[in-house]
């Protein structure tokens, strides 16, 4: 399997993140690529690719424009404001506030366009989402042309960022914009499998009242765990999109066998959907020693999920998305894509 991924992840690495109250490094870090490469290397799986230059297009009809050209422009408005740091939200509209006017101050502008204050952007960080989505479009290219399955070293992740908001670590929806690159390219019916520990809302978001795009997604319970106001299993789509969402939240503790089943229920849903072609958000930390989150997955069972993911048989586009056991980020994400291709 190719692996599609740009340097350019670098360009985001911000000083700070904001947790349990105190600005720790963040946990999303550069790094955590070294291990995913160094990995792939030692397994042999050496044909790795710098994905070209990203293309918009698919991003400007699938988010809000507003949205794209915050993001493009945010760093250069926040220092001509005089702000000294680096883009945190510290005002977000809450209960009983309009939740649709945008203000014109750029601190205002940033509440708006984010739900979670744990994710800074840095002078880097759209150049860094650019290049991210490019290794995603470059690895559905490569499916699209007939290859199986094709890995995106997606760096920064996308599956929390909706059509209008960056949060979790994430600015522009990677799997989602993949998704919907292979309805364009032909695919009738495409299913996103989010295997995070952490519910994609994004994703969630955008395809949420559409059927022909079905979202599936394995994650801590909302009650327990970021992004803590959705995910719940009653979430089902909206008008065409009703039953074509389909969530599996999961208490603290969560180890392979009930995760496993909840999986083996989410691919029998997308079989008997008739999916064409599959995106997988492909998290790692669902992983026992992952530092904020809170399933008890262990590496094996990471290549056994990847063998049930591949059995499927479908055209597949992996994104990466989160894990933060450093050491183990490489050998868990590596682990899916050998069961994949030992399936
Ligand atoms: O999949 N998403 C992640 O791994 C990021 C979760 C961010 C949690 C931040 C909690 N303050
Ligand atoms: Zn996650």
């Amino acid at each position: 399997m190719k692996t599609f991924y740009s340097e350019d992840h670098r360009m985001h690495f911000p000083q700070a993140e904001l947790s349990g109250g105190e600005f720790v490094t963040p946990y999303e870090r550069p790094s955590r690529v070294e291990y995913v490469l160094a990995r792939l290397k030692e397994r042999g799986m050496s044909d790795i690719n710098d994905p070209g230059p990203v293309d918009l297009t698919p991003a400007r009809s699938l988010l809000d424009p507003g949205f794209l050209e915050f993001l493009e422009t945010a760093w250069d408005d926040w220092k001509a404001a005089g702000m000294a740091g680096e883009i945190i939200a510290a005002n977000v509209p809450a209960r009983h506030m309009h939740l649709d006017r945008i203000p014109r101050n750029i601190d205002g502008k940033v509440g708006y366009y984010c739900h979670a204050s744990e994710t800074a952007i840095t002078r880097g960080t759209w150049a860094a989402a650019c290049s991210s989505l490019a290794s995603a479009q470059a690895a559905q290219r490569h499916v699209a042309a007939g290859a199986r399955a094709a890995f995106a070293l997606c760096r920064p992740p996308g599956h929390h960022a909706t059509k209008d908001q960056f949060g979790g670590y994430c600015f522009l929806n990677n799997a989602a914009i993949v998704a919907q690159m292979m309805r364009d390219g032909g695919a009738a019916k495409v299913a996103v499998l989010d295997i995070d520990f952490h519910h994609g809302n994004g994703t969630q978001e955008i395809f949420y009242d559409r059927g022909d795009v079905l979202f599936a997604s394995l994650h801590g319970a909302p009650e327990d765990s970021y992004p803590y106001f959705i995910g719940y299993a009653d979430e089902t789509g909206r008008g065409p999109g009703e039953g074509a969402n389909i969530n599996y939240p999961m208490l603290p503790g969560t180890g392979y066998d009930l995760w496993g089943q909840a999986l083996d229920d989410a691919i029998a849903k997308i079989r008997a959907w008739g999916a064409d072609a599959l995106v997988v958000s492909l998290g790692v930390d669902a992983y026992k020693e992952d530092p904020i989150s809170f399933f008890k997955l262990d590496s094996p069972d990471f290549m056994d999920a990847g063998r049930r993911i591949g059995k499927m048989g479908l055209p597949t586009v992996f994104c990466m998305e989160g894990g933060y056991a450093i050491e183990a980020v490489g050998i868990n994400t590596v682990n899916v894509l050998e069961g994949f291709e030992d399936a």
